[in-house]
């Protein structure tokens, strides 16, 4: 072996070292494209959609839109879709708003009947000269962009859940905010789940970030309710020097402090994705007029080497990451609590 045979062999050596630690997806290395998003079960099927776009060199954008409509799809999701939790006088809303590296964006917000909020936000990014379109407007829109106008119809969990709430809850049909105050429906319930928002965000193979989060809100919210996934540096934000980040929870606490926003801006100061996350929810903590214990807040993040964390105020919050290097591995986030 000559000496240039000789640094070949060590260079590819140690390429195949770092290749299984990244394997193990303790990657402090670059690994895009990569995949994340919120709460394991339907994240895994959502990234796989994603991936199948990733994997050969499709955008994030395209990647993020297609990942999120599966959880849309999913008729059985209590939380995503027009199967999802109604609010308190029995109608879902959907709110959604997908954002790409050139910091272009579109919503939708308390959005009825559509099947997918998502597109409807991409065609508010795309299509218009706005960002957010809310109600009766955001309908319009989509019918005029080809959405049909589905049936005004619960899925038989929905209807349940709704049927039990009636029955248990403290939260009346109209509410009354001198006997009730003016808190939002607990997402921890007696451990019971009222949420599984999809906050989705990727970094495709060529480096360039975009972030998907599409809900039916907190289940039994007050009508015309709006949460954080439809605004921008609430639910969702990208910046492409940066990275991206998304939360689900209690949306009043993550539009209060711009969470999604704070977290991008804690990256930048050079905090890790984790940390950043951390951070956010320490901040919420320290504002929130509501019962910690009975909220959650989880957050995503990921920066431009492909390295990912997430972050929740209580146990439970779990993520899936997909990349060339991770199966859709399940991450349990750290906790506050
Ligand atoms: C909202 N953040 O409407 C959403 C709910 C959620 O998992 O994330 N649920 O406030």
């Amino acid at each position: 072996m000559n000496r240039r045979e000789v640094m070949k062999f060590l260079t590819a050596g140690s390429m195949m070292v770092s290749t299984s630690i990244l394997a193990r997806g303790k990657g402090s290395k670059d690994i895009k494209p990569v995949v994340l998003s919120t709460w394991y079960n339907q994240a895994v099927h959502a990234n796989n959609a994603a991936w199948s776009i990733l994997k050969n060199s499709g955008t994030a954008l395209d990647a993020v839109e297609m990942g999120v409509m599966v959880s849309e799809n999913d008729w059985s999701n209590c939380c995503v879709g027009l199967g999802g939790n109604p609010d308190r006088e029995g109608n879902v809303t959907l709110d959604a708003s997908i954002m790409n590296h050139l910091g272009q964006c579109g919503g939708v917000a308390f959005l009825e009947r559509i099947k997918n909020p998502i597109k409807v936000a991409r065609a508010v990014m795309e299509k218009t000269p706005h960002v957010l379109l809310v109600g009766s407007g955001a309908q319009l829109f989509a019918l005029e962009q080809g959405f049909r106008l589905e049936e005004n119809i619960l899925s038989d969990h929905a209807q349940n859940a709704f049927t039990e709430w009636k029955k248990k809850s403290k939260y009346q049909l109209k509410i009354n905010i001198e006997k009730d105050g003016i808190d939002v429906p607990p997402t921890l319930p007696n451990g019971e789940k009222n949420h599984d928002t999809i906050g989705m965000i990727a970094i495709d193979a060529i480096g360039n970030f975009s972030g998907a989060c599409t809900t039916s809100g907190l289940g039994f919210k007050m009508h015309g309710r709006v949460g954080d996934s439809p605004i921008i540096g609430a639910g969702l934000y990208v910046d492409n020097a940066v990275g991206a980040a998304t939360a689900t929870g209690n949306g009043e606490e993550v539009i209060r402090t711009c969470g999604s926003f704070l977290v991008v801006e804690f990256m930048r100061q050079g905090y890790s994705p984790e940390k950043a996350c951390k951070k956010a929810v320490e901040r919420i903590k320290n504002i929130t007029p509501n019962k910690l214990s009975e909220i959650q807040i989880g957050f995503l993040a990921l920066n431009k080497k492909g390295e990912f964390g997430g972050f929740a105020l209580n146990k439970g919050f779990d993520f899936a990451v997909k990349s060339t290097y991770l199966d859709n591995e399940k991450y349990d986030a750290k906790s506050l609590i």
